[in-house]
């Protein structure tokens, strides 16, 4: 059966930026932190470099309690029996990457747009990835999203949908209103010295913002 997934504060990786021992460590602490899902990005490197260090964050992600989702690659995701995978425009369609991962593995599609979005989700995607919402130097050529078609989007789309680019302290009450139901986070929870305590202030901000901006949205049925 498909798991269950809070797509709250998604910690998607970045070994280039990580100010941590080591990606393990950097996972643990981001765990410890509230991140509800791991999402593993290797940009660089083998294909066996990619492998060994999936099997190795399955296994702790295991332990962790948190789903695990790799990005870009089905094959990996399949190898190392990952919770699901996350693809973007421009890798496997994900029609193709349904067929080959399984109604029960969790697929999501980053979409720029609200053209993207729907198709994504008429092909079976379980959760979308939007942006690049906010400018940022993690991914620099990064399709922009303005808010206003953030939320289009959330208008028409029936699936969770996760904002991602430039997302931290500063820019997380901008997402007010908007009715994203989690963040993906890079170099505000990575790059930080504090990696659990950047989480935790990120996702109690987020919270927050997520709850007033429902109340917002529910206000009138009161
Ligand atoms: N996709 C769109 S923007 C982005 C990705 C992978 C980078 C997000 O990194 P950061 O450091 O959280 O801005
Ligand atoms: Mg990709």
């Amino acid at each position: 059966m498909k798991p269950k997934i809070d797509y709250t504060l998604c910690l998607c990786t970045d070994r280039d930026l990580m100010r941590a021992p080591s990606l393990e460590k950097a996972v643990e602490l981001a765990v410890q932190g509230g991140c509800t899902l791991i999402q593993l990005r290797e940009k660089k490197g083998s294909s066996l470099e990619f492998y060994t260090i999936a099997k190795s964050i399955r296994k702790l992600t295991r332990a962790l309690g948190v789903p695990f989702i790799v990005n870009d690659r089905v094959d990996i995701a399949l190898a190392v029996d990952a919770d699901g995978v996350h693809l973007g425009q421009k890798d496997l369609p994900a029609e193709v990457a349904r067929r080959l991962m399984g109604a029960d593995k969790i697929l999501g599609v980053s979409a720029a747009n609200l053209k993207e979005a729907l198709e994504a989700q008429e092909c079976g995607a379980d959760y979308l990835g939007v942006g690049a919402l906010f400018p940022t130097e993690t991914k620099p050529d990064a399709e922009k999203t303005p808010l206003s078609e953030l939320k289009d989007i959330r208008r028409h789309i029936t699936l969770p949908v996760v904002g991602i680019g430039g997302i931290g302290p500063e820019t997380v009450p901008r997402l007010k209103g908007t009715g994203v139901d989690g963040i993906a986070v890079i170099s505000a929870i990575l790059a930080q010295r504090d990696i659990a305590g950047a989480a935790r202030e990120l996702k109690q901000l987020f919270c927050r913002m997520r709850e007033e901006g429902n109340e917002e949205h529910h206000g009138g049925d009161f």
